[in-house]
């Protein structure tokens, strides 16, 4: 691991979101933590932090140092190193939540000679010590952007060190590989033979394969962070706009029964099973009859070629049209769900038209209106996005891109290994893939990584973390 020289400083910030709350927190973290804020603290019976023994909560008054004036009643946090989230002193002061409050304490603890916390620099500091992996720093974020609580459960496990565990197992048979093939270099008179190499392929095979699995789950753990966008097209008044209200289960979009309701594209949040979700309605317009239509048109397409799922609402008490037949050209390449709306009316739509063209099981009678097999729609809508994936929220799901490039690299070495194995190539060749991809899954837990790329991933989090 490299060597940090900005560990010296003690650091502060304000760690809780900016506006207004019941309470606010000022964090400090570093070797003068506790001087610094005793600097600025008057506990109730004029007892210092420095005299405390950690892990212990006090009730006190935040002062302005030089005027002596109070700035606010606090109750303060002492946790001494190294058990503390950056494994150094950490002082922590909770104020009232307000920003003028806070900025007052901080800046009185900026006063007392606190360096003020780059985005994620108490995380960072954590990675340092030791006390996380970086994909334990990286989990911390996703813990606070999860979307859902199946992301959120995730999170915890990687929080948890699951991940790192895995890439440990991996990277420990692969240095036991290296040694071995480096021996085998080293000391040739003892030769290699062809069960000997065979063995070797079988277990590089063996880690490569684990590799594979972890990769695997990328695809889900990806739809598990970032969601999906659906977008609703069909012609005008098939009901699209009733459609995202009732899987919205809110009155968000206007309906009405004259055609071309919606003259622009709306897009909003849901989930489904746990899945976060982007729901765009569409303009039905087919004939644009002014600039703004032209402009509605031209972004439903844009939206319908940029969907991870299309549904194409058709309505089931009229015929099937020649723009039904259009649409459904033109979406029959993508993923794709029929959604035949208003199965509360007496039926005039051929539906083994568009049973033919997408498949029976990807068309689905509902009524918007009256909320009938809505909930069959959504369960269609997940195992379609769910279709092919490897989606096991209770093992390890692979979602940063980092990690997937990396482990991608890992594979490709591994894989590279394999095939040099069996053209029976010079044993050099073999060790360097093993030490590449050792040197990959290293990089994703931090054990060899450059002070530029540390600072890009930390710069992503929020001051105060
Ligand atoms: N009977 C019945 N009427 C429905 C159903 N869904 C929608 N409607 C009615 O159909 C009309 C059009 O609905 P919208 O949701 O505005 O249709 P749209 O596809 O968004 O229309 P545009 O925005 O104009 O393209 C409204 O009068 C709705 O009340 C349904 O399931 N059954
Ligand atoms: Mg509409």
């Amino acid at each position: 691991m490299y060597q940090y020289k900005g560990l010296e400083d003690t650091i502060a910030a304000i760690a809780t979101p900016a506006g207004q709350g019941g309470i606010g927190i000022v964090r400090i973290s570093g070797k003068e933590a506790i001087a610094m804020a005793d600097a600025v603290l008057r506990l109730q019976g004029a007892k210092t932090l420095v005299e405390c023994k950690t892990h212990t909560v006090h009730h006190g008054w935040a002062v302005n140092a030089k005027s002596g004036e109070m700035i606010d009643e606090v109750l303060v946090t002492l946790m001494r190193a190294p058990k503390s989230y950056t494994a150094e002193d950490v002082v922590e002061i909770n104020c009232h939540g307000g920003m003028t409050v806070l900025r007052a304490v901080l800046q009185a603890v900026l006063n007392a000679g606190a360096r003020l916390a780059s985005p994620g620099e108490f995380t960072k500091r954590a990675f340092l010590h030791g006390r996380l992996d970086l994909t334990q720093a990286e989990a911390v974020m996703d813990v606070i952007h999860a979307k859902t609580e199946n992301f959120l459960r995730q999170s915890q496990h990687q929080l948890k060190g699951e991940l790192s565990t895995q890439l440990k197992s991996i990277r420990e048979e692969l240095i036991k590989l290296y040694v071995m093939v480096e021996a085998l270099i080293n000391f040739p008179e003892d030769g290699i033979d062809a069960q000997s190499r065979q063995q070797i392929l079988n277990r590089i095979s063996v880690q490569e394969k684990s590799v594979a699995k972890l990769l695997g789950s990328s695809q889900s753990g990806r739809i598990l962070k970032e969601g999906i966008r659906i977008v609703l097209c069909g012609k005008p008044n098939v009901g699209k706009s009733s459609l995202l209200n009732a899987l919205l289960k809110e009155q968000r979009a206007i309906v009405t029964d004259i055609a071309g309701t919606t003259r622009d594209v709306l897009e909003e949040s849901a989930q489904m099973k746990g899945i976060p979700i982007s729901l765009v309605d569409t303009a039905g317009i087919l004939e644009p009859r002014d600039l703004i239509e032209q402009e509605a048109v031209s972004r439903s397409h844009l939206y319908i070629k940029s969907a991870d799922l299309v549904l194409l609402v058709l309505d089931h008490s009229h015929p099937l049209e020649e723009q039904d037949r259009l649409l459904m050209e033109q979406i029959k390449a993508a993923r794709a769900l029929v959604v035949v709306n208003k199965m509360d009316l007496h039926g005039k739509l051929d539906i083994s038209v568009p049973k033919k063209i997408f498949g029976t099981e990807h068309v689905i009678k509902v009524s918007a209106l009256k909320a009938q097999s809505i909930q069959d729609l959504e369960a269609k809508i997940v195992e379609s996005i769910l279709k092919d994936k490897n989606f096991d929220t209770h093992g390890i799901l692979i979602s940063n891109i980092r990690h997937i490039k990396a482990l991608d690299e890992a594979q490709k070495n591994l894989q590279d290994a394999c095939r040099l194995m069996n053209e029976n190539t010079s044993l050099e060749f073999i060790s360097e893939e093993l030490k590449a991809a050792v040197n990959q899954l290293d990089a994703i837990t931090g054990r060899n990584i450059d002070e530029d790329l540390l600072d890009r991933i930390f710069s992503e989090f929020c001051i105060g973390k």
